[in-house]
Order: structure tokens, then sequence, then C-alpha cells
């Protein structure tokens, strides 16, 4: 197997930090834009190649390293909601960082306003929610992968804060006490 991306995605790492749980052999290619531009119709890392097969996606990634090492893929509804929210937040912060390089923000643009909120809304929402019993809190789930991936990469992207939300700011702090994860976080690169 081949992996493409790069260090920094939250993306990647969700998929770094599930071959490196499960042991998996995979050749990791480092991508910039320019490449994925040229590999992947979808113009965005990561990308995987095992032989003939290529996935465009980090789900339909996650998916097949999860069903090589004959494991369930979002046995339980909640966390598959808690995965596929935490994307939605992820996806919007990364478009806002995306636009903001390009000099676009939300003081240009009505929708990023609505993409910003999105944003807060479910991180208070998340933080409410988080040790209520609502989200389900094994932290080698999938939902729960996805959340640590996308705070520290914000977080280390400046793009959020976690003042005002101590249960996620505990979250983070516990997701990356464990070493295997901390070694793919987004400021080790390569
Ligand atoms: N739905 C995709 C999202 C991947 C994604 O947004 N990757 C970012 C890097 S963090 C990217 O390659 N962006 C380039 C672009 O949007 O042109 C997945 O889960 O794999």
């Amino acid at each position: 197997m081949k992996l493409f991306g790069s260090y920094t995605s939250p993306y990647v790492r969700h998929c770094r930090i599930v071959l490196a749980r499960n042991g998996q052999d995979c050749r990791f290619v480092e991508t910039d834009y320019e490449q994925s531009a040229e590999l992947s119709p979808a113009r965005r890392v990561p990308f995987l190649y095992d032989d003939k097969l290529m996935l465009t996606d980090s789900a339909s990634i996650l998916r097949y390293l999860r069903e090589k090492a004959g494991q369930p893929f979002f046995p339980d509804i909640r966390d598959y909601d808690l995965f596929l929210l935490v994307n939605t937040a992820m996806d919007s912060t990364v478009n806002l960082f995306l636009l903001e390089k390009d000099g676009i923000t939300p003081a240009d643009c009505g929708y990023l306003v609505r993409q910003k909120g999105r944003v807060e809304d479910t991180l208070a929402y998340l933080d409410r929610h988080l040790g209520s019993g609502d989200v389900p809190m094994d932290s080698a789930s999938d939902g729960m992968i996805r959340l640590g991936c996308f705070l520290s990469w914000a977080l280390f992207r400046k793009r959020i804060s976690l003042k005002d939300h101590p249960a996620l700011a505990d979250f983070q702090r516990q997701f990356e006490s464990d070493p295997q994860i901390a070694a793919t976080h987004p400021s080790n690169a390569g």
C-alpha cells in the first residue's frame, strides 16, 4: 500500500494513526498540492493506492484499513455521527484557512460567516456533550480520533481557542499524551 499525503493534514493524520496502531505495512509518499492535483481527481490528500485499487478520501481509506485488519468500521451510530460532525467543522475550518491565504475572510463573504459559525457552534456543542454520555468516549474510536486530529490541527494552525471549552481541552491533552499519536503531530513534519 502507498498512502499519499502531507505530514500536517489532519485527514492524513487519522490514516497514519490507524496504520501505526494496527502495525500495517504502508509506504508514505509526501505529496504537495501540485502532485495531488496531478494524481487524484479530488485534488486533495490523502489518497491511497493498493495494487490497482485507488481510494480518494480518508473515510474510504479508513474503512479499507479497518477491514484489512478485521476491525469493525463505525459499529456505533453515535460515533459515526461524531465523525461526520467533526468532519463538517474540519472542512469549514480548512476552507477558511485556505481562503484566508488568498486574502478572503468572513469580512468579505457572508457564506464564510456561516462557515465560521458552524465551527464555533460545533465546538460549543461537543464541549457540552463530551463526558455527558451523549458522545461515546472510546478514545480508540474513529469519531474520537477524528476529533483529536481536528482539535490538534486547528490549535497548531491557530484557528481555534479551547479557552472556553474545558472538556475539549482535556480531551485534546489526553489524546496527545499517547506517544504513538504524539509522533504524528502536525509539528513533526517527517
Ligand atoms: N474529504 C477529504 C478531505 C481532504 C482534505 O480536505 N484535504 C486537504 C488537506 S488537509 C487538501 O488536500 N486540500 C487541498 C484543496 O482543498 O485543494 C478526506 O477526508 O480525505
